[in-house]
């Protein structure tokens, strides 16, 4: 029996010094910056799913550890009934040896006396070991309950904004910023179509210029593999320094795009590993409505010095590689909405949403490769080029470090601001 305890007691020790590692209570006071809540509100559902993710693991937690305290429970109450079983076997052997006039059976019988109470010391010292550990573990799951207390406490709080948020709104950032804001941050906006106001991320520049930010990539800390519902509606977090990463949703750059009375420019900006800075133009720009699958589309390429990869690219593999690499025209696709002109899914193969054709030339959404240079292998499961591509630039197998997608309306960029307008397109080309 003793061994069999011992090592249920030694199973427990390793239990409980796991589970106490994974639900550390250090952890809980600072929910935010490393728990992988971001450093700002989310702009979407990420919480609930990391939420639900850490509850469930606290919940099978707590059932294991009251599973093993029931099954110690068991095992001290049949150690118990042993000693008291050898308590009346020694005060049996006690009371018959004493008027016993046989020396040496009563000789024999203290012999046994003896036994039975070093026996029974040992096991009272195992009682009393396991009757700590008990009373440590109970202690132990009264704290964890506390800490699981706290967590949905703390989580159910409403998510508290500390950054800023300008009080100047408009249709999008050019009309902010023609009312007369001048510093990039964030603002709410709501074009003509929209239910309801949103918030998003303003570049303006010194010559009043006002660029609505559609995505962002700069570091790799948002992952871009996300299912349609949250292309729609966006991801990842907005901050007024311009510092993390997101998509800002289909639906939002729809309404931005479709409904603006003024054509809309799309400003693609790069840079590589080596710090080198490059960008495309393309004017009409416009997403649909989610009925047409908020397909892109666009007038022309309008200049730049990234290259159209929007038009697709002539690969060497076969002669329609550019037909079914350009992007003007192709509906939205995820890994679980296939809108793609392949056989096969490429968001799918690609880890990622965009406007997939056969599959792409430009792919601003793909995965994050630190130091840019990967190959098919490194591309796991369907070993495609599935990084943040930008072919007109950098090949298939350069992953680019940033990524910005922007939006004015054209006659800011043609019109009214002209000369800053030529002075800024050089200025992204010197480097
Ligand atoms: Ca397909």
């Amino acid at each position: 029996m003793a061994p069999s305890l011992l090592a249920t007691a030694g199973g427990l020790l390793l239990l409980f010094s796991f589970s106490s590692g994974q639900i550390r209570g250090d952890s809980l006071a600072s929910c935010t910056p490393n728990d992988g809540f971001g450093k700002y509100c989310p702009t979407t559902c990420g919480v609930t799913e990391y939420l639900q993710r850490y509850r469930s693991g606290v919940d099978k937690d707590l059932n294991d550890m009251q599973h093993e305290l029931e099954t110690i429970a068991n095992l001290t109450q049949g150690t118990e009934e042993t000693v008291v079983y050898m308590k009346d076997s020694a005060t049996s052997a006690q009371k018959a040896s004493s008027p016993d006039p046989n020396f040496k059976k009563s000789s024999s019988m203290l012999d046994d006396v003896l036994r039975y109470e070093k026996t029974i010391i040992q096991q009272e010292q195992q009682i009393y070991e396991l009757q700590n550990l008990i009373s440590s573990n109970e202690r132990r799951m009264a704290d964890l309950k506390q800490l699981s207390i706290q967590l949905q406490q703390k989580c159910s709080e409403p998510c508290t904004n500390t950054v800023e948020i300008k009080t100047t709104t408009g249709t999008d950032c050019q009309d902010i910023a023609n009312k007369g804001a001048t510093t990039s941050g964030l603002y709410y906006v709501k074009p003509a179509t929209a239910p309801e106001q949103f918030l998003v991320y303003c570049e303006i520049d010194s010559f009043g210029r006002g660029f609505t930010v559609l995505q962002r990539r700069r570091d790799g800390s948002v992952d871009f593999h996300k299912d349609w519902i949250q292309y729609q509606n966006g991801f990842g977090y907005l901050s007024p320094d311009d510092s993390t990463e997101f998509w800002l949703g289909l639906e939002k750059m729809h309404h931005l795009t479709a409904t603006s009375t003024m054509p809309i420019v799309l400003r693609i900006e790069l840079v590589d590993w080596e710090g080198n800075k490059r960008h495309a133009d393309y004017t009409m720009f416009r997403v649909g409505p989610e009925a047409d699958m908020y397909r892109l589309t666009y007038g022309y390429y309008f200049g730049g010095d990234a290259g159209d990869a929007f038009n697709g690219f002539d690969f060497g593999d076969d002669p329609s590689d550019r037909f079914y690499t350009s992007h003007n025209g192709m509906q939205f696709s995820t890994y679980d909405k296939d809108n793609d002109k392949y056989d096969g899914n490429c968001a799918q193969q690609d880890g990622s949403g965009w406007w997939m054709n056969r599959c792409h030339a430009a792919h601003l959404n793909g995965k994050y490769y630190r130091g840019g240079r990967y190959t098919e292998k490194d591309a796991g499961e369907f070993g495609f080029d599935n990084g943040i591509i930008w072919v007109t630039w950098h090949n298939r197998w350069y992953s680019l470090k940033e990524t910005t997608m922007k939006i004015i309306p054209l006659n800011r960029i043609t019109t009214g601001g002209q000369q800053a307008g030529v002075k800024q397109l050089a200025g992204l080309g010197d480097s």
